[in-house]
């Protein structure tokens, strides 16, 4: 077994342990059943069901009750956060899935013209399952069902934006809780997203089993934000996270990374050469410190750290001595030094999964299409 596989099934039994304890101490609680069960109940009523998955995960991140509930002819798939995942995996995947006779689509929920796509294949499968009565005064129902965090509320919310501005509506634009952290939406709530005919979409809470099917699932759909990272721990899951980014290649294309204090340094002499008044200065200086530089110098820390242990980590000692050094070095670009020694520990593993989670460390698939031996990805 390689390193990484090892990292994350540790890491995953432990999701798996805490998915199976009852009250607070798991994420499925009373209110995720009862989301469940309203999911369900509405599952045969609609016209048709989009299944939100995380490009990223399109295995771990399906959605269990969706599995016999819902007929093939009235579900689709959607690899949402596309601008996150490898695109020629995304690419892989989405045909892999029309392969087995799903409509698929990848979609980025922050993107207009991949939600006037999504916007376009939803009203045509809308319009042809309801061929029999398809008058304007039709009225067509879209179910938005997945796990916690996929996207779910962004969806709806840009579609209704997108959707209303088409159609030219007038009226209050309505707004789903958008939220990095899991379980914020509650309750379901329609949004209306075309006009002639009327097409509602309904925004549904994130129903994750508890029950996950296996311990590689489980450290996935932790790190990607599916479960709240304070039931795992966030420095648990800044550790599998360094352990990704060294067996993967993305690092590789960090190599030519100039440092961004040389940069700073350097375009602050030639402001001082070119610009006489401070103002002038401070102005460049200010424009110029922005999180890219954080994030440059945080990538070039990473291949730093991760090139000079690389020959070393198929042993799991020396790749928890990797993550311990990378804990240590991304201190300073990660500009913490002045925190308490077990408190900077904490906050170099919150920023490192933000700076991940927001694609600034890359782009990363970590479901391969079936058949396919390769591991990790960039
Ligand atoms: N990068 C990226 N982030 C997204 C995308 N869609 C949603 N998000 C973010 O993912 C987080 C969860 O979104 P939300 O809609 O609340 O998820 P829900 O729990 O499924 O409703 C939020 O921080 C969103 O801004 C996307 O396509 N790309
Ligand atoms: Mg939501």
């Amino acid at each position: 077994m390689t390193v990484i596989c090892s990292f994350s099934k540790r890491l995953g039994s432990v999701v798996k342990e805490i998915g199976q304890k009852k009250g607070f101490g798991g994420w499925y609680g009373p209110h995720m059943a009862a989301a469940e069960r309203a999911i369900r109940e509405r599952i045969s009523m609609v016209d048709l069901v989009v299944e939100v998955r995380d490009a990223r995960i399109p295995i771990a991140s399906a959605f269990e009750p969706a599995r016999h509930d819902i007929h093939s002819s009235k579900h689709m798939i959607i690899l949402n956060k596309m601008d996150l995942a490898d695109c020629s995996w995304t690419e892989e995947w989405t045909i892999h899935f029309q392969k087995q006779n799903h409509i698929c689509l990848g979609v980025n929920s922050h993107n207009n013209d991949s939600i006037k796509q999504l916007l376009n294949v939803v009203k045509k499968r809308t319009k042809d399952l309801k061929v029999d009565e398809i008058k304007d005064t039709a009225t067509g129902t879209v179910l938005l069902v997945g796990i916690p965090n996929v996207g779910k509320s962004a969806i709806a919310n840009s579609m209704h934006l997108i959707g209303r501005m088409d159609a030219a509506e007038k009226g209050k634009l309505k707004h789903a809780v958008v939220s990095p952290q899991p379980g914020e939406t509650r309750d379901i709530s329609s949004y209306k997203i075309a006009s002639h005919p009327n097409i509602y979409v309904f925004d549904t809470p994130g129903v994750l089993s508890a029950e996950i099917a296996d311990a590689d699932s489980g450290s996935k759909l932790a790190l990607t934000g599916a479960i709240k990272d304070s039931l795992i721990g966030q420095s648990n899951l800044a550790r599998f996270l360094l352990a990704v980014l060294s067996s993967s290649d993305a690092y590789k294309r960090w190599e030519g990374l100039k440092c961004a204090c040389d940069q700073m340094l350097s375009s602050d002499t030639q402001a001082r050469k070119f610009v006489g008044s401070s103002q002038k200065r401070r102005r460049l200086y200010d424009s110029d410190h922005t999180q890219d530089f954080i994030v440059r110098n945080v990538r070039q820390t990473l291949f730093k750290s991760i090139s000079s242990f690389k020959l070393h980590l198929e042993k799991e000692e020396e790749m928890e001595r990797f993550i311990d050094a990378a804990f240590t070095a991304l201190c300073e670009p990660l500009r913490i030094l002045n925190e308490s020694e077990e408190n900077r520990y904490n906050v170099v593993a919150l920023k490192l999964l933000n700076l991940y989670r927001t694609g600034r460390l890359g782009r990363y698939t970590l479901d391969l299409v079936p058949r396919n031996a390769q591991v990790y990805r960039d």
